[in-house]
């Protein structure tokens, strides 16, 4: 069932499932974290590689691997990496490439953490960075340097839902050598393939639609290739920021619905879009759906759909922002997204608030802008409950 003749949705349900003796119709949790050996040879064999055997949890459980397997097949890559958080995923990646005196050029509107791990913490083993634009090529290819390790970006960037041309700087960061990383959270495989498009490594906060019901914290690392898994594969084994199986038997229970989830929710998000777009209220909407955002020709490109997150200003910037999450009923005014339920947040203040004003500024995060993610509930009640809050503003 792993074969890519099958279709996204066939897969989804069916990739990477784990056949047992009793015939279990999805993978058991297994919930151990050590294996028994048949012997002494059998384990030596284990740990040379010549038996496939699983070992120990850290490195490696069947519940964990059906998940890998079946991300892996949906993004179109090699092989998979579950980690303990989109975080962990994100810093063993680094951790894999970057080193003193290497250098990274990264998107300058990512998710938060992301950026400040790499500022905060990499720095002071003597990593270097730029963060610029990487919507804008011309950018991207002044901030390269021999150092270079690796080309970074998010598409489309949490908060700004700003799009990046993966083909274009794949192309950049092949003619220096080096892999393009991309996270792939806001999109999940079922709406962007970035392999697909000449990306050699995706990273995934599975957190949020790959499982869906808001009630995970997990991680993904798929790479194009044998060269780059064998090189990240044991820094999160040595680092140990793997996947527990229980978590690893949820996160696959909420990936066999992530298409029917995102379809749903896409639908209700281009209407709410619309809407907001033609209140008098509103300043500007951010939704790659919409002919008014800037990558509009390019997100129809390289995205199978639009998505579900929007940012937006209203008229009245931050207070009026703050007055509108205070009054929403329905919609929870809470970080993440990719759940079955809205939610809505303020970036400045909140997922971004560590970087500093000018940052912020610089990446294109207002104080007004508010990040609204949309959920599977009936999108009149989600505009009505728009409706009234914004009455209030
Ligand atoms: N990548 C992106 C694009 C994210 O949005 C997040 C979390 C991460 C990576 C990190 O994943 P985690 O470790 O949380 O699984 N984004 C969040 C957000 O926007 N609000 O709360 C968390």
């Amino acid at each position: 069932m792993d074969s890519k003749k099958f279709g996204f949705l066939t897969r989804e349900v069916h990739a990477g499932e784990f056949e047992d003796e009793l015939g279990s119709a999805v993978t058991p949790i297994y919930q151990t974290s050590t294996f028994k050996f048949k012997s002494a040879d059998h384990g030596a064999a284990c740990f040379s590689g010549e038996d496939d055997g699983y070992i120990y949890t850290r490195l490696g459980n069947p519940t964990i691997n059906a998940l890998e397997q079946a991300v892996a097949n949906l993004e179109s890559g090699y092989k998979g990496i579950a980690t303990s958080s989109g975080m962990s995923a994100i810093t063993t990646v680094y951790l894999a490439f970057l080193g003193k005196g290497k250098h990274i050029v990264s998107h300058n509107a990512i998710y938060g953490p992301a950026r400040g791990v790499m500022e905060n913490v990499f720095a002071r083993f003597g990593v270097e960075f730029s963060y610029v634009d990487t919507t804008n090529l011309d950018e991207v290819k002044k901030a390269m340097r021999p150092e270079t390790a690796m080309i970074y970006t998010e598409t489309p960037a949490n908060p700004t839902i700003t799009i990046s041309d993966i083909k274009a700087l794949a192309e950049i960061a092949h003619k220096a050598g080096i892999p393009l990383v991309v996270d792939n959270t806001f999109c999940s495989p079922y709406l962007q393939r970035p392999i697909e498009l000449g990306a050699d490594i995706v990273v995934h906060s599975m957190t949020k639609f790959i499982n869906g019901h808001a009630d995970v914290v997990a991680g993904m690392i798929v790479s194009s290739e044998k060269k780059y898994h064998d090189m990240l594969r044991p820094v999160m084994t040595n680092m140990g920021c793997n996947m527990d199986p229980h978590q690893a038997f949820l996160v696959h229970r909420g990936l066999k619905t992530l298409a029917l989830r995102v379809e749903k929710a896409q639908e209700s998000a281009i209407k709410i879009a619309e809407y907001l777009e033609s209140h008098p209220k509103v300043d500007w909407v951010k939704f790659p759906g919409l002919k008014s955002h800037p990558q509009y020709e390019l997100a129809k490109q390289q995205m199978d759909g639009p998505g579900t997150m929007i940012s937006f200003e209203l008229k009245g910037g931050l207070d009026a922002g703050k007055r509108l999450m205070d009054n929403v009923k329905l919609i929870l005014l809470a970080v993440s997204l990719g759940g079955v339920e809205s939610l809505i947040q303020h970036p400045a203040s909140m997922t971004h608030s560590k970087l500093s004003h000018e940052k912020k500024l610089q990446a294109g995060i207002t104080d007004g802008l508010v990040r609204f993610a949309i959920g599977i509930e009936d999108a009149n009640d989600i505009i009505a409950d728009l409706e009234q809050a914004l009455a209030k503003v």
